[in-house]
Parts: structure tokens; C-alpha cells; sequence
């Protein structure tokens, strides 16, 4: 279990994403091992984002997400071993084994619900902001969702609904369009952001590839919510990973290498393009290294830990037994 990077340790914010991403590459070696397990959303190449807001949030803040949800419930400190244990099944996992990949939660890391219903979580993630702001509480709601997700009617009547009664709530979109491309085939805004700009919610923009500006930028997007001057829409824009709609558990740029941080020569393959230009952890551990934060021992130092960490979690899930049939049904209402 690791506590999520304090705003401003730009280490903290780099091992926080490197342990995002050593998870998700697990997961996708469970998928293959395990095909029960199905398929699998990952949130690798999202990393900056994830991180970067994650260090903006307070303990108390309640994070809501949509499908790519591994990276944030590991992010906010959910330990690695119980939700490897979730995703598996197992009776060890956080919620017991009955809840599985996509409807993972853990309220102890401020990891309230994942909804795999599109636009569910902005839903959830109002009534959360509505719930707060009734408790004169100081914490945040947060939703995470993707730019198809504007196509969804619940998003209107959630932004709407948030603006009208200044609701504690952070919108963050994970905008991974191709750029200059509509953000959705089903939507009619071309420009994602005009949609809350339209209902009169503060919107920003940030390059969601860029660690330290997404952390920058979600640091002032939360001070707006919890100052209590409303909602903020924080539109993260990212290239899509090329394994993010896979329907076998494939790694389409390889596993992770860090030393490509140092080693541009050996970028090859058909992705090239995404590992050199769009990769945030890789161009983060550039920046790094670039700005003498760390050395490339300690970049690969900071590796092996997490991969120790991930070990163990996996070794955890894979020991824990199914859970009894017999609460096959519990938490069925209908
Ligand atoms: C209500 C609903 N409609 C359709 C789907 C199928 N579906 C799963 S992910 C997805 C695309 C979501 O796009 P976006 O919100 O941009 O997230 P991304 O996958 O690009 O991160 C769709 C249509 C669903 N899960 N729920
Ligand atoms: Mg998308």
C-alpha cells in the first residue's frame, strides 16, 4: 500500500505513475494467464493524468470513476495485492471477489465507486458533490470519465444540475480523441469543453501527457471546488495508447522499458510514434532526469521496488480461494 504523491514531490508524482502502470501491465499478464478474467480497460498512457490529479486530492476527497479505474484505485493508495485479488475473483479482494474489475471500490482510499455504465460516474459523482455540500463538508467530489461520455444524456443534467447549485465537483474528461478529429461521433460540440462553458462551469485544458502541468492545473482546479466557487471541467488531452480496445490481453509497445528514457535509439516498432511522442511516464522520467531530479539508477531503482510490490500483490491475489457460493447472491436486490 502507497500513499498517493504529495503536491509538489515530483518523485513521489513519478513512482505514484510508474506504480500505476506496473499494475496494469500485471493485469494484462493475469488476463493472459486466467482468460475467466476477460477483458480488461487499462488506463496505461493516462498515467500523468491520473497521478497529477490524484496529488491535488485530499484524503477525504471522494473519486468516482468510469471503466479505466485501476490506475486511480491504486493511485489513492487501495493496496495492490486485495484489488489484484478483485479483478481475480478471490475472496480477498475488496470487495470480496463478488464485485470484479468494474465495480471495483475501496471507500478507505476515498475510492467510491467504478461505474462501467457510461457516464454513470458523473452521475454518482453529483449526488456525492450534492451529499457534501449538505454535510458542510470541505471534501471534493470527483468524476472521471472519457470525452464519449458527452454523448451520454446523464452529463447534461449532471453538469446542469452541478452549476445551478455550485455542487463541490471536479469534472475531469480524459479527452483521448484523436486530435482534430470530433471528440465523439455522437456529439455534436466539436469543442468538448464548450459544453460546460455553456452552463457556466469554469472549464480548463492541459496536455494530460505532462505530469507536472496536470498537477499544476488540477492543484488550481481543486482549490476553485473546495473554495467553493463550483464546479470545474479539467479537460486532460492524451493520445490513445494502441492497447486500449483490445479484446485479447496483448501488449501491443511491449512492457514498460525505462531506460528508453535514455535509450531513444531503441525506440522501434509499429508504435514508435505513441512510445517517443505520447508516453508520459517515459517523457517523465526524461524530464527527470533532464532536470537532475533523479539519475538513471534511481529511475531504475524506484522500477525494481514497484515491481517487488507488484510480485507480492500478484503472489497475494493468486494464494487468496474463490469465495463460497453461497454469497453468490448477496448484494442482488432484484
Ligand atoms: C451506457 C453505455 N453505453 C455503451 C457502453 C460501451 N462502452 C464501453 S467504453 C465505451 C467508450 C467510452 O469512451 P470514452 O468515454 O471516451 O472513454 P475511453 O474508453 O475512450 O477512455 C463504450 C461506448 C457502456 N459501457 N455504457
Ligand atoms: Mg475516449
Amino acid at each position: 500500500m502507497t500513499a498517493p504523491p504529495e503536491p509538489g514531490n515530483r518523485v513521489a508524482l513519478f513512482h505514484c505513475m510508474v506504480l500505476m502502470r506496473r499494475f496494469e501491465e500485471e493485469v494484462l499478464r493475469i488476463a493472459q494467464d486466467h482468460p475467466y478474467v476477460g477483458r480488461q480497460h487499462l488506463h496505461i498512457g493516462h498515467e500523468a493524468t491520473g497521478a497529477g490529479v490524484v496529488s491535488a486530492l485530499e484524503a477525504g476527497d471522494l473519486f468516482h470513476t468510469n471503466h479505466r479505474n485501476h490506475g486511480y484505485l491504486i493511485a489513492r493508495g487501495a493496496d495492490p495485492g486485495r484489488a489484484l485479488a478483485e479483478i481475480m475473483g478471490r475472496k480477498d479482494g475488496l470487495n470480496g471477489g463478488l464485485g470484479g474489475p468494474w465495480h471495483l471500490c475501496d471507500r478507505s482510499a476515498g475510492f467510491q465507486s467504478t461505474s462501467a455504465m457510461v457516464g454513470g460516474s458523473v452521475g454518482l459523482a453529483v449526488g456525492a458533490a450534492f451529499g457534501l455540500k449538505t454535510q458542510g463538508s470541505k471534501a471534493i467530489s470527483v468524476t472521471h470519465f472519457g470525452d464519449g461520455t458527452l454523448d451520454e444524456g446523464i452529463c447534461y443534467e449532471a453538469l446542469n444540475l452541478a452549476s445551478l447549485l455550485a455542487l463541490p465537483v471536479l469534472f475531469l474528461c480524459e479527452n483521448n480523441a484523436k486530435e482534430g478529429q470530433r471528440p465523439s461521433s455522437m456529439l455534436a460540440a466539436k469543442v468538448l469543453h464548450d459544453v460546460p462553458d455553456a452552463l457556466q462551469i469554469r472549464s480548463m485544458v492541459v496536455d494530460g501527457r505532462d505530469a507536472d502541468a496536470v498537477a499544476a492545473t488540477a492543484a488550481e482546479a481543486v482549490a476553485h471546488v473546495r473554495g467553493g466557487s463550483g464546479p470545474v471541467f479539467l479537460q486532460a488531452d492524451l493520445e490513445r495508447w494502441p492497447g486500449s480496445h483490445q479484446t485479447t490481453p496483448e501488449f501491443p509497445t511491449g512492457v514498460t522499458d525505462l531506460s528508453l528514457a535514455w535509450e531513444e535509439d531503441r525506440i522501434e516498432g509499429p508504435h514508435a510514434e505513441w512510445v517517443r511522442d505520447h508516453d508520459g511516464l517515459r517523457a517523465y522520467a526524461k524530464k527527470l532526469l533532464a532536470d537532475g531530479t533523479l539519475s538513471q539508477d534511481q529511475v531504475l531503482e524506484i522500477d525494481r521496488g514497484v515491481l517487488a510490490g507488484i510480485k507480492e500483490a500478484r503472489a497475494f491475489a493468486e494464494a487468496s480461494p474463490y469465495p463460497d457460493p453461497s454469497r453468490l447472491l448477496d448484494n442482488v436486490f432484484a
